[in-house]
């Protein structure tokens, strides 16, 4: 068994990757960090130059970007669990939904936290904003209609991956009117592996004081 040393930030990215090691059944122990307030303490910098969670030890080295450590864990140990075979046609979509949610879904989704944080006064900005969030909405609402999970309908790495990006924008309040996204998390957050995450991790809440 590997030695694996997850940095976990609280209500954070690295939840994704103590929900991974659940569903992998891997042992791993957590080094714990609390947002201060809202960003993450200096001491993570000793552990990753970018002082980002998460940040993972593994096989000699440390790892930062959730997606690069959620598929190499999959890839080393998922033994067929949470992938489709690489020699599957939907294993190019796999990858593809696998990256969207740091690449194009997650920046837009943390506009609003920003323009909260930083007082940013700019209705163009606002607009802006609220334009792209309900752009990649409406995508991952098509790619799930008609279907439980982003790819091959059965439960992929890829749906753990998105998972975060669409609670904070639940948080937000951006998920009322697209159900079928509401229905989607819920199923996700059944997941007796997730709910092992969350009751590792420790409290967890994306609701951003809107209760
Ligand atoms: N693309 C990176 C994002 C890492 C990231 O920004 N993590 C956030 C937590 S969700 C963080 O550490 N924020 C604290 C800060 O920026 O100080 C990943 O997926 O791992």
């Amino acid at each position: 068994m590997p030695q694996i040393v997850v940095h976990h930030l609280n209500n954070s990215k690295s939840q994704r990757i103590l929900w991974v090691l659940e569903e992998l059944g891997l042992d791993y122990e957590i080094k714990f960090y609390q947002r201060n307030p809202g960003f993450a303490p200096p001491e993570m910098k000793q552990v990753h130059p970018l002082g980002k969670a998460p940040a993972v030890e593994i096989d000699g080295s440390v790892m930062a970007e959730s997606g690069a450590i959620v598929e190499y864990l999959v890839d080393r140990h998922g033994a067929g669990k949470l992938a489709p075979d690489r020699a599957s046609p939907q294993y190019g979509h796999y990858l593809e939904m696998m990256h969207y949610p740091e690449g194009s879904f997650s920046m837009p989704v943390v506009f609003p936290l920003f323009i909260g944080a930083f007082g940013v006064k700019s209705d163009a900005f606002q607009a802006y904003a609220e334009s792209q969030i309900a752009l990649q909405l409406d995508y991952v609402s098509l790619l799930l209609t008609g279907y439980d999970y982003l790819v091959d309908n059965r439960f992929t790495a890829a749906d753990l991956q998105i998972t975060f990006i669409l609670q904070t924008a639940r948080g937000l309040g951006f998920l009322g009117a697209r159900p079928v996204l509401g229905d989607y998390l819920d199923r996700l957050e059944a997941r007796p592996a997730y709910k092992k995450a969350i009751e590792k991790g420790g409290p967890f809440d994306l609701s951003f004081g809107r209760g």
